[in-house]
């Protein structure tokens, strides 16, 4: 009897990754370098001025916070670069590589991450990602809404005219 081989194949996931206003254009390069190098594979990257009603949607659960305000008006000061990122484990793997929220607290604990590498303190802590696979579903559809809108479009109309 042939022996049959088993593949297992895990299917990817995506998540959505930010690169916060005062760290694009210093440090693109290098973080787009090290996720990368990381195994991901980019499915879209753009530069994007979020508009204050995107960035309270995004940090909504965050609007009693004392710094909430900060917050808006930082993640409003300048473009981001936002990336979809896909990968198995694509959220877990993206923020381990990010390391914890607050850059001073982790250059023990994740000397390696991106935020103590980048990050400035608590509230400019360089990169964002999606806390859940539920959350990047909607993040991404909060930012690349319009952009993938348009592609599944111009592939569609692409198909119908290459059927007509
Ligand atoms: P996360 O970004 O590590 O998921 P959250 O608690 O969701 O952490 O906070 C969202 C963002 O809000 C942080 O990345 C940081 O920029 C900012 N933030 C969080 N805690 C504080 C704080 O205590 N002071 C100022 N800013 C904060």
């Amino acid at each position: 009897q042939a022996e049959q081989e088993i593949q297992v194949v895990f299917p990817p996931e995506q998540t959505l990754a930010l690169i916060k206003p005062d760290t694009v254009e210093e440090h693109k390069d290098e973080i787009l370098k090290a996720i990368q190098d990381a195994g991901f594979s980019i499915l879209h990257m753009m530069a994007v001025c979020l508009s204050q009603a995107d960035i309270e949607k995004l940090y909504r659960k965050l609007q009693d916070k004392p710094f909430f305000n900060q917050l808006v008006d930082f993640m409003c000061s300048g473009p981001c670069m936002a990336l979809i990122l896909s990968k198995f484990r694509a959220v877990h793997e993206w923020r381990a590589m990010m390391g914890p929220t607050d850059p001073c607290q982790a250059r023990e604990t994740a000397a390696e991450s991106l935020r103590v590498h980048f990050g400035k303190d608590i509230l400019h802590n360089a990169v964002h990602g999606s806390s859940s696979s539920e959350r990047a579903n909607e993040e991404i559809h909060l930012v690349f809404g319009d952009v993938c809108r348009e592609e599944n479009q111009a592939s569609l109309l692409h198909e119908a005219s290459a059927t007509a």
